[in-house]
């Protein structure tokens, strides 16, 4: 874990996706954060001294999926598939398969396996396993203002983690996707899929991998910005936690009524021809029950006992 301290910054982006807007002031109190995402040897320590069995894993109650074919109803996650060429990128079932077997013991479904990949980010962990786990450690999951406070590193403003240019001197410094999402991967920065944790350099923190390699689950619920700028500077928002659930609902699927957590960092799969998301202001939302092989999370603990609670 990584000490902290207390600050305030600006929070989001008023020069990417409408979603980071508007840039704001937020303070945060001190934490401390783990320096990597939580790798699957530690996610398995977890699961063998718990027996716990993640949401992916368990059988799905037909009760919840009226009309759906039996078929269906088996324990299963979303994988990604590259495409065998260009495809229309609205479409995301082009290249997310819903596959059965896939968990975080076979992140590509069945056949695959964790040989060689102890120390990759565990992925297919829906929320609530992420909040398990972090109950299991006596840690917390962060807030997205911690999260992003804590990926800036100290740093002001910055497009990237890194600077304003997304690869300095040619150096890559995140895990993204190079090339033609989803179907072309030149994998410039060494990868294609997951990587090691700490496969790159830390940010001004002392962390890895705040962007790039796996999202991150974060607890705010999802809302479709920003709130404004406090009007005086006596009332900046301090340790914000997000808009009320309510808010986190997809309004173009109004028939999931499955909330939606901010998601943080980008992942493997940001590529600057469908999006630009490697960035510590990019935001997603992802239904809570919902694991992918791109989303896995890191853990924080606060100083309750200096009493800013
Ligand atoms: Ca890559």
């Amino acid at each position: 874990m990584i000490d902290i301290p207390a600050g305030t910054f600006r929070m989001g982006s008023n020069d990417h996706y409408p979603e980071e807007a508007p840039a704001h002031r937020v303070h945060v109190d001190a934490f401390s954060i783990s320096a990597t995402t939580v790798t699957n040897e530690q996610f398995a320590r977890f699961v063998d001294s718990t027996g716990y069995v993640t949401v992916a894993e368990r059988p799905l109650d037909p009760a919840d999926f009226p009309g759906a074919p039996p078929e269906n109803l088996v324990p299963g996650s979303l994988v990604f598939r590259m495409t065998s060429g260009p495809v229309d990128l609205r479409h995301l079932s082009q290249w997310w398969r819903w596959t059965p077997g896939a968990s975080w013991r076979h992140p590509e479904g069945p056949g695959s396996t964790l040989d060689g990949r102890a120390d990759h980010p565990v992925v297919h962990a829906a929320y609530e396993d992420a909040e398990a786990y972090a109950a299991w450690t006596g840690e917390e999951l962060p807030t997205e203002a911690e999260w992003e406070y804590a990926a800036r590193g100290g740093h002001e403003g910055r497009a990237f983690v890194w600077g304003d240019v997304a690869v300095p001197d040619g150096r890559y410094l995140a895990n993204f996707w190079q090339g033609d999402f989803p179907w072309r991967n030149d994998q410039s920065d060494g990868f294609a899929g997951t990587s090691p944790v700490a496969s790159f350099p830390p940010n001004g923190f002392g962390l890895h991998d705040m962007v790039g390699n796996v999202w991150e689950w974060t607890t705010d619920w999802y809302s479709a910005r920003h709130e404004a700028d406090a009007d005086k500077p006596c009332c900046i928002p301090s340790n914000p936690r997000g808009p009320d659930v309510e808010a986190s609902f997809d309004p173009r699927q109004p028939q999931f009524r499955i909330p939606r957590k901010v998601i943080k960092g980008g992942s493997f799969l940001c590529a600057d021809n469908y999006c630009q998301r490697y960035r510590p202001a990019a935001r997603r939302a992802q239904m809570v029950d919902t694991g992918m092989s791109h989303i896995g999370f890191r853990t924080i603990e606060h100083h309750d006992h200096l009493g800013t609670s």
